[in-house]
């Protein structure tokens, strides 16, 4: 069972959501909502494969140790944060391709979405923070009843909020 938000002890981040540069920052926002909601505790930190590569390899090297359990990795451009922090750990990585300025994002997409065989990201769509997150939660559903509740709940009320919004 996952333990989730404790008020007494320092808060395990049991999601990390990473991004390549704080330009990312509000793009990844609706992610750190979500868990938020979820009473997920989660930590935001900015690590680039490029500009910090140490670092970052680093923090993936610890991150399961720590007790984090799933990682949201949002990056634009050549984005190879999610790929090389899928490399360095076995916990499950989401990757999210932020919306870049000359292609779109297109060239986000494709950087974390083709990953080799052997090293999975699970991407999301272009700036896709929502969706992640979501994904992080089933993630942690699957060994948290209360979680799978809260996701069951969730999920009615999005029907509910369709169905109303017919004319
Ligand atoms: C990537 O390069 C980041 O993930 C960001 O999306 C993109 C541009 O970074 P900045 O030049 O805005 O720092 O590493």
């Amino acid at each position: 069972m996952i333990i989730l938000n404790t008020e007494k002890t320092p808060q395990v981040p049991i999601v990390a959501i990473l991004m390549g540069s704080i330009s990312d920052a509000e793009t990844l926002e609706p992610a750190r909502q979500i868990l938020k909601e979820f009473d997920i505790p989660c930590e935001l930190k900015v690590l680039s494969a490029h500009r910090t590569p140490e670092q970052t390899i680093n923090y993936a090297k610890v991150a399961k140790a720590r007790g984090t359990k799933v990682v949201i990795a949002g990056a634009g451009g050549a984005a190879h944060l999610p790929g090389i922090i899928a490399a360095m750990t076995t916990l499950p990585v989401i990757g999210v391709p932020i919306k870049s300025k000359s292609l779109n994002g297109l060239d986000s997409l494709l950087s974390i979405v083709q990953m080799p065989a052997g090293i999975p990201v699970a991407t999301v769509a272009i700036d896709g923070a929502a969706n992640a997150a979501l994904l992080a939660v089933e993630i942690l559903a699957l060994a948290s009843p209360e979680l799978a509740g809260k996701l069951e709940t969730s999920r009615t009320k999005l029907q509910e909020k369709v169905l109303k919004s017919s004319v």
